[in-house]
């Protein structure tokens, strides 16, 4: 699967990788990819592993809002 999600408050490099780094730390979650021109991004994911809603708190927990 694979989904593109809207965030809000990434504003540089350094954001990329954090939340990058924190959805590919998620079992289920073979790749992100930040687009912060954008501000999204894009997620592929099992969808029997992991959910939106996961993504979504990882997001957060790494002080982003996500936007559905
Ligand atoms: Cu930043």
């Amino acid at each position: 699967m694979e989904t593109t999600l809207t965030v809000k408050g990434m504003s540089c490099n350094h954001c990329k990788m954090s939340v990058e780094g924190a959805l590919k730390k998620l079992a289920g979650i073979s790749d992100a990819k930040v687009n912060l021109e954008a501000g999204t991004v894009e997620v592929t994911y099992d969808e029997s592993k992991v959910n939106v809603a996961a993504m979504k708190e990882a997001i957060e927990d790494q002080g982003y809002d996500v936007e559905f």
